[in-house]
């Protein structure tokens, strides 16, 4: 096992892996900006290094001064957390160069993933199910026009460097193709410094379902039950639940091998996360994988008992996943609402201090959070206060527990999302399970019930 982990990242990801590796017996060092010298993870870690100021380009994102605080530290590994340097292919290769274990995939499969059309052909190669759409890049308006006509408008122009939805615009007849690729070409190129785009049939009203994944270094692999990630905002999720109130077991083991099949396919180590589009049809179609641990992963451990930031830490270590497929049971219904220092209704970020903090407890109940009575959001980074998941038997328990969670839930100083989260679980379409992405854009322009 490792002797000391340096942890590339703040708030409550780098608390929940400061716990896992308190578990595994693992020292921890903490790296931390100017603005979150006084923060739980910097408390709580055995060692903190400061890396420099607020701004995360020139601290969280800033790979030399991460380097020489692991060097410092005399650390062996970096855990990357999500967002900052987490799918950054050059870190991983640099930690590599440095003697340091990368807790993720190899740099190689991080690249690969980062291009969208390379593993789209990659999947589509391998008996993956993908969105009928373009062979690679379209370099030319042209041969993307030919494309669309083949499949059929709508269709969506997608940037190969995407993710997050920037880079992307539908196209609902030829008359407006030319617009949209000069529009999609130029703003990926500005967000990404790649401009090449490829493109698809556009789905209405997906459901956007994905399948956790664990690989060791010894070919094993397992796949978890799926997350339905559906209810999110511009492509901040705010909802998520496992497992989907549409996927049966016989849907879900065909994700599952579906998704073992883009592990297989990648050559893929350490925890990730298979991204499916759902048709009403309940068809599934790959749309791309996250090489990192997500936001959302604590529900996926409620209803498995699997701590998925453990198992991380230990395949990185290179030792056999702790479970086999067999032995993964679905053991009810877990539900992780994020709670955002933002306007409920604007959805404009909400920096400030946090006047009054009360969590909610009881069985079943779950707070991730590096907030505290006294803490201040600053607007470096994103808005996350909290991240609270319940679990329960059955759906209809963990909707009771989130309406009573969210109830004692208090954060005073700053405006939260936790109205917003009211609301939605009493929403009667969300209470039947009956949403696609597109249910948050309906409900905020529907008169408030
Ligand atoms: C799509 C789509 C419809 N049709 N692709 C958005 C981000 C990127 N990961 C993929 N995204 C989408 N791809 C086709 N062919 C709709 C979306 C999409 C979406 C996907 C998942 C979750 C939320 C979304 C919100 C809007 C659009």
């Amino acid at each position: 096992m490792f002797r000391k982990v340096l942890i590339a990242n703040r708030g409550e990801i780098a608390l929940r892996i400061i716990r896992a590796c308190r578990e595994l017996g693992v020292q921890t060092v903490a790296v931390h900006s100017e603005a979150d010298a006084t923060s739980l993870p910097a408390r709580f870690a055995d060692e903190r290094i400061c890396i420099g100021p607020a701004d995360p380009a020139k601290s969280y994102r800033n790979i030399p001064n991460i380097l020489s605080a692991a060097e410092i530290a005399g650390a062996d590994a970096v855990h990357p957390g999500y967002g900052f340097l987490a799918e950054n292919s050059h870190f991983a290769d640099v930690c590599e160069s440095a003697g340091l274990k990368f807790i993720g995939p190899l740099p190689e499969c991080i690249s690969l993933m980062g291009d969208k059309a390379k593993a789209r052909d990659l999947m589509a190669k391998n008996g993956v199910p993908i969105i009928p759409g373009s062979e690679g890049v379209i370099s030319d308006e042209n041969e993307g026009i030919d494309v669309a006509r083949k499949i059929g408008y709508p269709i969506i122009i997608k940037a190969v460097a995407g993710g997050g939805g920037r880079g992307m615009r539908e196209v609902h007849e030829e008359t407006s193709f030319s617009a949209a690729f000069h529009a999609a070409k130029s703003e990926a190129e500005s967000a990404f410094g790649n401009g090449d785009v490829y493109v698809e049939k556009f789905f209405i009203e997906p459901r956007h379902i994905e399948i956790q994944i664990l690989a060791d270094d010894k070919g094993k692999m397992i796949y978890l039950p799926e997350r339905d990630c559906s209810i999110q905002r511009r492509h901040q999720k705010l909802v998520e639940e496992t497992p989907s109130p549409v996927v049966d077991d016989r849907l879900r083991r065909e994700l599952g091998r579906a998704a073992l099949a883009a592990v297989t396919a990648s050559h893929y180590v350490n925890a990730g996360t298979v991204e499916f589009l759902l048709d009403r049809d309940h068809n599934f179609y790959f749309i791309e994988m996250n090489t990192r641990i997500q936001v959302e992963h604590p529900i996926s451990e409620c209803v498995t008992g699997i701590d998925l930031v453990k198992e991380q830490i230990r395949i990185a270590a290179g030792k056999p996943l702790s479970f086999k497929q067999s032995q993964v049971k679905l053991n009810g219904h877990s539900i992780e609402c994020r709670v955002n220092a933002e306007s409920p209704e604007t959805f404009t970020p909400c920096p400030g201090a946090i006047t009054a903090f009360h969590l909610p407890g009881g069985p079943g109940i779950r707070v991730d959070s590096a907030s505290y009575m006294g803490s201040v959001i600053t607007p470096y980074y994103d808005s996350l206060i909290a991240k609270l998941i319940v679990h329960s038997s059955t759906r209809e328990g963990a909707i009771a527990k989130m309406n009573g969670a969210l109830s004692e839930f208090v954060i005073e100083g700053i405006e939260t999302s936790l109205p917003l989260h009211k609301r939605i679980f009493k929403d009667l379409n969300f209470l039947k399970g009956r949403y696609s992405t597109t249910f948050l854009d309906h409900f905020l322009a529907s008169p408030k019930t």
